[in-house]
């Protein structure tokens, strides 16, 4: 019976479209499942999208739509990005399933079973872009935004009653989270003491109710690390479950290592289920030397980058030019220059030379072997220490340490082609005999290649066995059965093509900027379609209907129980009006009175908190955060802004 092997990607968040950081570990997951169905393995891949929590509800109402819709919308982005790059996942949950509904409640009915969870108060401050709570300070120490302070009823997981169980699960299982770095600094973590963790909140209303208790949703987290188990039946499917469960890699980016580490094993552990058997936690790309971000321009989505090149070559930089677990810099030139390189000229050469010369030398047909000389036994010998080094070096998850020896063995097959002159012995016909085996030789050895490299570049893999007349399909063959003397004598090969064309510097440099506009563009215009500023333009009339004023501001107060809401009365010369704004993560109500500030004063009042609104006050949204618009020169109050 074959082996089960089952992978997961992060369940992405949807607040957008895919970008380079997600392909990089999606491609990477598709990498490894390739290798081990070449193994023959029986192999379960998930991947999905994470699609609660409070950031979500807001964005969905900032662009006056449901929730439900902005999820699907980009559900269904993340899945079509993955399914056109041919990243062929087995499962998607979505955390809006009714099947992950299920799977949530009935964890939690599980680890509450256990004695691991009670009610209690949680205050803190709350950083609403990374859906987390911030040990210290008031900015975020991932994402440097401010947080907001917040104190709610939530469910508690016992977390710190499971600090010496998870310490001894590290010590019995040393490699449970490569690179080893990692593992020291989650045990580190652990062995710092544990706080207990807070499991539910009543501030928002998308996210999975807590049975029994429906005004507490669900932490995000619990949420979303459940999907690795709903999606493969539990809850549902005992049969299922039990197949695949426990997991034997969870792959994810260094910045969510803790949950997965620390807090998933303990939920686990809490349910009596198994925990995950490994988690490769991976480095971060910056984009051009910078942390990728949007405001900076330099966000590259999956679609930009599948435009530009073809999937093998994004697939090859990402996984060769940094070894799993480090950081690294993504470039499109540094993508250019390593896939000249090592695909066009180092791989694409070897094939197209052998090839070629099997065609003119021998009318198409792979030669006989015949006897191995001194070099050819060596080269011989370096695809069999190859392949064992690439299995050992997969099996251990380093693929770029697995590309660099295939790359090795590239070096040795064109230098054996080099040093034994086939184009010389071709003008001699009494070494016809020794032409044909240093041929066979060389295909041989390039059948060995491709195959390894089935799992990286596939495109490409399948184009050089196609071309050496090889039938059976890439995924056909079994890597760890691969022996020498694959390829038949006899057999013709196929019709020749360049594997890998070149990517010129200029037209390269062209085409990035052309697609990058373009990219830029049609996000515009589909913000647009959205309701969005961009590119909706309005006629004067429309803008004529806004009646904005001048306003000092007399007096601003907090409002119970709300950490972002504050009420302010505000003067406009004629009047004194009420208005509720959310500010108060950014100016404390001391700070406000005194200042001039802009009115929408034609809105119909609105109640917020229970507390009356009658007007809007006017601010930019730098990043999520508010920034009052003001005057810098005197202005009578009431002055109507045109
Ligand atoms: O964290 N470089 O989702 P997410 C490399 N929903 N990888 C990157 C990257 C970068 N610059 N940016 C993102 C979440 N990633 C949660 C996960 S799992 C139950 C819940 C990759 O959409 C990396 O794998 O923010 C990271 O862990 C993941 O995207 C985060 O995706």
């Amino acid at each position: 019976m074959s082996k089960t092997f089952y992978l997961t990607t992060p369940l992405y968040y949807v607040n957008d479209v895919p970008h380079v950081g997600h392909t990089y570990t999606t491609v990477i997951a598709d990498a490894i499942v390739r290798y081990r169905r070449m193994c023959g393995d029986d192999v379960s891949f998930l991947t999905g999208t994470d699609e609660h929590g409070l950031k979500i509800e807001r964005s969905a109402r900032q662009q006056g739509i449901e929730p439900q819709e902005l999820v699907d919308t980009y559900a269904g982005k993340f899945r079509s990005t993955w399914e056109r790059l041919g990243l062929n996942f087995d499962e998607f949950i979505r955390t809006t399933q009714k099947r992950h509904y299920r799977a949530v409640a009935k964890l939690f009915r599980a680890v509450k079973k256990s004695g691991s969870v009670y009610l209690g108060q949680y205050q803190g401050n709350y950083c609403v872009s990374c859906e987390a709570y911030v040990a210290e300070g008031r900015n975020c120490p991932d994402c440097g935004r401010l947080t907001e302070f917040m104190t709610e009823d939530s469910y508690f997981f016992k977390l710190s009653a499971f600090q010496e169980k998870l310490l001894r699960f590290y010590r019995d299982n040393p490699d449970f989270v490569v690179p080893r770095a990692r593992m020291n600094e989650v045990v580190r973590f652990v062995e710092g003491g544990l706080q207990d963790l807070s499991i539910s909140r009543t501030s928002f209303r998308w996210g999975i109710p807590v049975p029994g208790d429906e005004k507490h949703i669900f932490y995000v987290w619990f949420d979303a690390l459940t999907g690795y188990i709903s999606g493969m039946g539990y809850g549902a499917d005992d049969e299922k479950f039990e197949k695949w469960w426990p997991v034997d890699v969870h792959l994810i980016g260094k910045d969510i290592l803790r949950f997965h580490a620390v807090y998933w094993p303990a939920f686990l552990m809490a349910a009596g289920l198994a925990p995950p058997k490994r988690i490769l936690s991976h480095g971060w790309w910056t984009i051009e030397g910078e942390k990728m971000s949007k405001s900076k321009g330099n966000f590259v989505t999956a679609d930009e980058l599948s435009n530009v090149v073809r999937t093998d070559y994004f697939r090859y930089f990402l996984l060769r030019e940094i070894p799993l677990g480090s950081d690294g810099n993504f470039s499109f030139d540094g993508l250019r220059t390593r896939v000249n390189s090592d695909l066009v000229n180092d791989l694409g050469n070897l094939a197209q030379r052998t090839l070629k010369m099997i065609r003119s030398y021998f009318g198409g047909v792979i030669p006989e072997a015949g006897e191995s000389d001194e070099k050819g036994r060596e080269l011989r010998k370096s695809c069999d220490e190859t392949a064992r080094l690439y299995q050992d070096r997969l099996g251990d998850l380093q693929i770029n340490k697995a590309m660099e020896a295939v790359w090795e063995l590239i070096g040795r097959v064109n230098k054996y082609l080099v040093v034994n002159e086939p184009w010389v012995l071709a003008k001699d016909p009494s070494r016809r005999t020794q032409l044909g085996s240093v041929l066979y030789h060389a295909a041989e050895a390039l059948r060995v290649i491709a195959v390894m490299l089935g799992p990286i570049v596939p495109g490409g893999a399948a184009a050089v066995l196609r071309q050496l007349g090889i039938r059976r399909p890439l995924e056909d063959h079994r890597i760890p059965s691969m022996e020498w003397a694959g390829l038949e004598s006899g057999s013709s090969i196929g019709r020749l093509s360049h594997i890998y064309p070149r990517l010129d510097k200029k037209e390269f440099r062209v085409k990035v900027k052309n697609r990058r506009a373009a990219g830029a563009a049609s996000k515009k215009t589909s913000a647009a379609k959205a309701g969005g500023r961009d590119d909706a333009r309005i006629d004067i009339k429309e803008f004529a209907k806004v009646r904005m004023q001048v306003a000092r501001i007399v007096s601003a107060e907090s409002i119970p129980k709300s950490t972002r809401l504050l009420k302010l009365k505000v003067d406009l010369g004629s009047e004194v009006r009420q208005v509720v704004a959310g500010i108060a993560g950014q100016y404390s109500p001391e700070s406000l009175p005194g200042r001039l500030v802009v009115i929408v004063t034609n809105l119909k009042p609105a109640k917020l908190m229970g507390v009356e609104s009658n007007g809007m006050i006017v601010a930019a949204s730098d990043g999520g955060k508010p920034v009052l618009a003001t005057f810098t020169e005197e202005v009578r109050l009431g002055s109507v802004l045109t």
